[in-house]
């Protein structure tokens, strides 16, 4: 017994001696480490006769349990100290000045922040769906006929897989994103579905794949004269001038009737193209009164709702905006051009407050 009185007092003392995880350590190897104090008596169990084993035996195992536990809850210890160190010494200074990158947003990807944020703001939605469209959402719900021109294999991307044994398309306009919306959902409506879009056409003013934003508002009494309100804003904001200069011109759209053509009013001055101001025309956008089979096709009643809607080339903004003049540039990821007509991260509209009024 006396071999475990002085073991006893000996754990004592150098628990007191136990500061960090390497003095843990040495204590561990001093009791029970392969030549420890406990591992010794342990080994000493053997010799003696069972009844003094049995006493002995319990004795020594109780003495171990507690040099663990106090192991393992000094190990704890030191562990939590450890992370709460690291933490406070590793604490990131917000007030630091930083510069998050080198990168810069693609102008396309600006302009249709920047119309979302236009948009947003005028109460629509923005709405989103695939590229891969059905020949059916992208042509027939929109009154487009079998024989209609822009059907024709030289106009539109056809992919090789069906939906009800017609051909699936790469969408030719992001309208069939306002089908589906209007499909799932009930009206009144007032979206904008903004999106890439692809014609079978490539040549300087045409790229394979472009983009654009619709926009689409059903109600019981929407009428040209909303559209041509909703129109004025988005020009008055987007170009930032108080008077922008806009004519409607007869069109024709086979989703819309009656259907006109935009044009804004500018001058040049060189080669800067000056907005608002001018007696020059330039087509910015199509547009109309939505037709009365594209709403029946979506199982809204053209006698309760009627609607407008219209559609904007995202480049031609970006080109008219930015001064970019040659549209291919847009995708020859030509890193000094995205430096030169790129704009720095976070420096968006809806964020910075820029454009609101
Ligand atoms: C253009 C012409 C336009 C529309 C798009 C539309 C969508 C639905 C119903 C009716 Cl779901 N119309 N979209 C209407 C008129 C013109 O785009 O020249 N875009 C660049």
């Amino acid at each position: 017994m006396s071999n475990l009185n002085s073991i006893n007092k000996n754990i004592e003392l150098e628990k007191k001696s136990v500061k960090d995880s390497e003095t843990l350590e040495k204590m561990r190897l001093k009791f029970l480490g392969k030549k420890g104090e406990i591992t010794l008596l342990m080994k000493d169990l053997g010799k003696m006769d069972p009844e003094e084993r049995k006493a002995k035996a319990e004795e020594l195992n109780k003495i171990k349990d507690s040099v663990n536990n106090f192991i393992n809850s000094k190990s704890d210890e030191f562990e939590d100290e450890l992370m709460s160190n690291q933490l406070a010494s590793e604490k990131q200074d917000l007030t630091l000045d930083s510069k998050i990158s080198d990168g810069r947003i693609h102008p396309i990807t600006q302009v249709i922040d920047e119309v979302i944020a236009i948009f947003t703001d005028l109460d629509f939605c923005v709405a989103e769906g695939p590229e891969v469209e059905t020949d059916y959402n992208n042509f027939t719900a929109l009154n487009t006929s079998e024989n209609h021109p822009a059907r024709q294999m030289h106009d539109t991307f056809y992919v090789n897989s069906e939906t009800d044994g017609m051909l699936n398309v790469l969408r030719t306009h992001t309208s069939p994103v306002q089908i589906r919306s209007m499909l799932e959902g009930k009206p009144p409506f007032r979206l904008i579905a903004p999106g890439k879009t692809y014609r079978c056409d490539n040549d300087q003013t045409h790229t394979p794949m472009f983009h654009q934003v619709e926009g689409l508002v059903i109600d019981k009494t929407s009428n040209m004269g909303h559209l041509k309100g909703c129109l004025e804003t988005f020009l008055k904001e987007f170009f930032e001038t108080d008077t922008p200069k806009m004519r409607f011109r007869p069109s024709h759209f086979p989703f819309t009737e009656p259907s006109a053509e935009v044009d804004i009013g500018y001058r040049k001055d060189g080669n800067q193209i000056i907005i608002g101001e001018g007696d020059s025309w330039l087509e910015i956008l199509g547009c109309g009164m939505v037709h009365p089979n594209v709403l029946k096709n979506v199982n809204i009643d053209p006698d309760e709702y009627q609607g407008y809607a219209f559609g904007v080339g995202i480049e031609r903004l970006a080109m008219l905006k930015y001064g970019i003049s040659d549209l291919r540039t847009f995708y020859d990821n030509d890193l000094r051009w995205l430096k030169h007509f790129g704009f720095i991260p976070l420096d968006i509209p809806s964020i910075s407050g820029g454009l609101s009024r």
